[in-house]
């Protein structure tokens, strides 16, 4: 009897143009993992408006997403893309999670410090429960595996606390997930300030390199990128975050290990040859994403179809948790 496949779930926020940061911590991994796992990518457009939002741009960027993920690689064929306000199990199931949560498990996440930092006019209550929310997408599927970067380990471990919580105050029930993070592109920085990361709603152009920038606006990026003093390559990601954040970039580009890369830079003076190298490689690597990003951008009818094949499948597995969930919970059946 042939083995049932490990489930994998993730998703990004239609909150503004994919960065190298999301591919390097993320969307590359999903690609390769979707040969072997059961797979499901969505949209997360519902926690894209736990800050505000154009309705306009998030319709716009929510259908970039589709076309972005398959221009990555992802395959709708062997993967289900859908978008989270299509599956509204999602956010059922996150009512009951939100019964279990702790203020206190909600007000240590540095996200929401963060983000609450950020857009302090407007900390409104799904900021602080979109752990919660996240949690959802993930026990819903019984997911066992969640591709993301770093940032997300603490939303992760708090779906993992979840799961724990309802499985021993009810039954076992849900699967306790693992994140896969990967060792190298885990947290990409700000090409601006490298001790921040590099973020999709940075208002600083400079400081992201984005899956839809041209050659030139790649090489200048980098060019600019902010360095630390020294001059030799050499990966220390606490002493010379600059540098250590384009040899990461580097390395999503070509493969190169860091040794690799310092032995071929050894003897080199100043930045500038390296800093060349990087944004030629990292704007070859961008080029083929982007040229099939704006082929499907341009099938919105096609976008649209996959988006609700998707959702089909995913309502149809959400729904058979949920309902086994809402028993468990008491609620009687209509
Ligand atoms: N800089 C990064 N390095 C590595 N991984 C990253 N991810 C995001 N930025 C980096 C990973 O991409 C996935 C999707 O992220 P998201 O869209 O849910 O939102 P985010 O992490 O909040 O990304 P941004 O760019 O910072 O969004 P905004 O600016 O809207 O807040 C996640 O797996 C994330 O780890």
């Amino acid at each position: 009897m042939e083995q049932q496949r490990k489930t994998i779930l993730s998703g990004m926020q239609p909150s503004g143009e994919l960065s190298i940061g999301h591919i390097a911590g993320a969307l590359r991994n999903w690609v390769t993992l979707q040969h072997d796992f059961d797979s499901l990518f969505c949209v997360v457009d519902q926690h894209a408006i736990t800050v505000q939002q154009e309705p306009a741009k998030l319709r716009k960027w929510t259908l970039d997403l589709v076309a972005m993920y398959q221009a990555a690689g992802v395959d709708p064929s062997k993967s289900v893309v859908f978008v989270q306000s299509h599956v509204p199990e999602h956010v059922q199931l996150a009512w009951i999670l939100t019964c279990l949560t702790g203020m206190g498990e909600c007000s240590r996440m540095t996200q929401f410090k963060d983000k609450s930092e950020r857009h302090s006019d407007n900390i409104n209550v799904g900021l602080f429960t979109y752990p919660i929310l996240m949690a959802a997408d993930i026990l819903i599927y019984n997911a066992d595996l969640v591709p993301v970067g770093e940032d997300q380990k603490q939303h992760l471990e708090l779906a993992r606390n979840l799961a724990e919580r309802f499985n021993h105050r009810y039954s076992p029930t849900f699967t306790v997930p693992e994140p896969y993070i990967p060792k190298v592109g885990g947290r990409i920085m700000s090409l601006q300030e490298p001790t921040k990361k590099m973020s999709k709603s940075d208002p600083n152009m400079k400081a992201s390199i984005f899956l839809t920038d041209s050659d030139d606006d790649i090489r200048n990026k980098i060019r600019r990128a902010v360095t630390d003093s020294g001059s030799d390559i050499r990966y220390d990601e606490q002493v010379r975050p600059g540098i250590s954040n384009l040899m990461s970039l580097y390395h999503i580009a070509t493969d190169k290990t860091f040794a690799d890369i310092e032995a071929e830079f050894a003897g080199s003076t100043g930045y500038a040859p390296f800093k060349e190298a990087v944004g030629e490689a990292v704007a070859a690597y961008v080029r083929p994403i982007r040229e099939r990003f704006l082929e499907l951008r341009a099938d919105e009818d096609s976008l649209r179809a996959i988006a609700k094949a998707g959702a089909e499948q995913a309502r149809h597995r959400a729904w058979k948790v949920l309902r086994k969930v809402y028993k468990k919970t008491g609620f009687i059946e209509l």
